[in-house]
């Protein structure tokens, strides 16, 4: 089985891609399962094959605890660690080669609390991986893609797994605001001159010097460019998973 994580900022079409790119995987006969890791969520645009909701009341805990919706959806998400014996039993009754698993909006909890990683390493299965969205609506000036790569680059550092960088919903942006972003990534000289037009010295310096750490650490950058809307964009996406599972064999090893 090849669990596949999608983890990005707070409305960056998480759960959008997991549906989206499930309908892809299944049309391609593939077999697949979904997974709800967001225990605060209230609409989901899919049915989950497995959803922490079952285990982990927000609404519940918030009342029995006395806590906010933060304090409550932290409580939440740490005691999802509690029921990782039950989810890991769900995953093997399912039986699929792909596992989608839809992470929780608020990045930090996912990513920077205990229970993210802790989930990693004990549903993982043989295989697992990263989806990073990059949301286009900030990548697509020069200070929201440094901050937003450098997010992706910590998740990195936190997760220790193999991870692919998407620029999600890319169909927000216009032809040029595409050509621009790309620009940037196969040329920081660029993005340095289209930031010294909005920023000041420090700023410019510093993103200049983040930038080339996190071009260091994925060794190159790229973003593929992805839409849940077109289809032609969830099959890239899956060459790019199938070819970092394989290590580059390509995706016909799946079928
Ligand atoms: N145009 C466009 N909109 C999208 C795309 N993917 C998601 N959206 C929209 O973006 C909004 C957020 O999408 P979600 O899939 O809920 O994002 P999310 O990352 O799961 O959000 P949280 O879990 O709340 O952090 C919704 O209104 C989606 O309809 C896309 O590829 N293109
Ligand atoms: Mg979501």
């Amino acid at each position: 089985m090849h669990t596949l994580y999608f983890v990005g900022t707070a409305g960056s079409g998480k759960s959008t891609l997991t549906h989206a790119f499930a309908s892809w995987l299944k049309n391609a006969n593939i077999s697949v399962g979904t997974v709800n890791l967001d225990p605060g969520v209230l609409h989901l645009p899919y049915g989950p094959d497995i959803d922490v909701r079952d285990f982990v009341s927000l609404q519940g805990i918030m009342e029995k605890y006395n806590l906010g919706p933060n304090g409550g959806l932290i409580a939440a998400i740490d005691l999802i660690s509690t029921h990782l014996e039950t989810l890991q039993e769900e995953i093997t009754d399912l039986g699929v080669d792909f596992l989608l698993m839809d992470t929780p909006g608020q990045i930090e909890l996912f990513a920077f609390r205990e229970t993210g990683p802790l989930i990693v390493s004990s549903l993982g299965g043989e295989s697992s991986m990263l989806i990073y969205l990059v949301d286009a609506a900030l990548g697509k000036t020069p200070a929201g893609l440094v901050s937003s790569l450098l997010l992706s680059a910590s998740v990195l550092v936190r997760f220790h797994l193999s991870q692919v960088n998407v620029l999600s919903r890319v169909d927000l942006l216009s032809e040029e605001e595409l050509e621009k972003v790309n620009s940037w990534l196969d040329d920081p000289i660029q993005l340095l001159h289209d930031l010294q037009e909005s920023r000041n010295e420090l700023q410019i310096e510093l993103s200049g010097e983040l930038f080339n750490a996190i071009q260091n650490l994925f060794s190159g950058l790229d973003l593929v460019p992805l839409s849940a809307a077109r289809l032609e964009t969830l099959e890239l996406l899956f060459s790019h998973v199938s070819n970092t599972l394989t290590g580059g064999e390509g995706f016909e090893t799946f079928r």
